[in-house]
């Protein structure tokens, strides 16, 4: 039994006193001592050596004591698995030498053995679950199918991701045998995650916005929801889809427990096309988060009025920036547990 599950609480839709609150990429980047441990080790050595990535896991809940951890690790861990060589160069971001171009570039990846490639992950999750002490739930996580298609095709970040759209719109068949085996080896990389501890899921679909509502449908939200089945059964799953309002009506649908809102969209748009009944969370927007402390308090206590204290998860619409003030995420942090009204 976790002794603080209001998190779990209100993806169940329970009434509660207060909303749980946590902060999307809360490990890591803004944090000193994370800071500290990112000079001493490589970003794969971080995420594949369980102390680290368990002690970093843990260093913002012992600063700011969010409702919930969320495991260090990092999307791209599944093409890696899946046989597509991914480098997390400094100052620059994920580097891929050789995407993935080709219907034989997609013959050439693999479902992997999860427990081969991946044991790593289960390993984090183990020795974090042993340093939470059954205090708060864990959360794990992965990219949407279309987001890591997206990385794996472009080969790099990008502001439009014109290279994987490309493949999607000129290579149909071969993208969607990729989105597909990237569908397969996640389901089984979830429900692995699950099975070593975390109490939730989240699918991070970070690029899902640079799509059409239509194209949304046939590239992204198909394979999210294959997902969001397989697992509903095993643990709760959180679908965050960046910039995918024009989803959340379908979204609301599915299976899943709750739904992430982006800072784009108003509290009471969320509710009225999500249908009212489900979890959601989000919304503030992360530059908001330089505001001096009195003023984000202030948002905060607003942004719970307009969502409702029940149903709701307070977090940022995307995740936390490098150069926030530690001083500014307490008041975030602070003004979700004073909250009574
Ligand atoms: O050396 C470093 O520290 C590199 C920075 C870094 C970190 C701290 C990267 C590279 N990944 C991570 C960890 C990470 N990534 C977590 C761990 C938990 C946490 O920080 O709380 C999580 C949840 C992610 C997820 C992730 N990685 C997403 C989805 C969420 C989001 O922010 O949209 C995405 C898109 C990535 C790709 C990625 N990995 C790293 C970078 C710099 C990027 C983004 C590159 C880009 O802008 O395209």
């Amino acid at each position: 039994m976790l002794k603080n599950d209001l998190f779990l609480r209100a993806l169940n839709g329970e009434t509660v006193k207060r909303p749980p609150v946590w902060l999307m990429r809360q490990a890591g980047r803004y944090l000193p001592e994370f800071m500290a441990i990112r000079e001493k080790y490589d970003f794969f050595t971080r995420c594949q050596t369980p102390e680290l990535a368990s002690e970093i896991t843990v260093q913002p809940i012992r600063r700011y004591g969010m409702d919930a951890a969320i495991l260090f690790s990092d999307i791209l861990v599944i093409p890696q698995a899946m046989n597509i060589e991914v480098e997390m160069k400094p100052n620059f971001g994920p580097w891929l030498p050789n995407p993935i171009r080709s219907q034989q570039d997609v013959d050439n990846t693999i479902v992997p053995n999860i427990h081969e490639t991946l044991g790593y992950v289960m390993d984090a999750i183990k020795m974090t679950k042993e340093k939470l002490n059954d205090e708060i739930p864990l959360i794990g996580f992965a990219g949407s199918p279309w987001t890591i298609l997206c990385y794996a095709v472009q080969g790099q970040g990008s502001k439009n991701f014109d290279k994987a759209k490309g493949f999607c719109f000129t290579k149909p068949k071969a993208a969607h045998e990729m989105l597909q085996k990237i569908t397969d080896t996640t389901i089984l990389y979830l429900k692995e995650k699950v099975k070593a501890g975390c109490d939730v899921v989240q699918i991070f679909d970070s690029w899902g916005g640079m799509l059409s509502p239509t194209d949304y449908q046939e590239f992204s939200w198909k394979y999210i929801d294959q997902i969001v089945e397989a697992l509903a059964d095993d643990a709760k799953v959180i679908v965050f889809a960046k910039g995918c309002w024009y989803a959340l009506n379908e979204m609301s649908k599915s299976r899943a427990s709750a739904l992430g809102v982006d800072w784009t969209c108003s509290a009471r748009n969320a509710r009225y096309l999500s249908g009212g009944n489900i979890t959601l969370q989000g919304n503030f927007d992360p530059s908001r988060l330089l505001s001096p402390p009195e003023d984000i308090k202030r948002m905060v206590t607003q942004m719970i009025r307009e969502f409702g204290k029940d149903r709701y998860v307070v977090n940022l619409g995307h995740g936390i920036l490098p150069n926030i003030p530690l001083e500014n995420v307490s008041a975030f942090i602070d003004a979700v547990k004073e909250h009574n009204d």
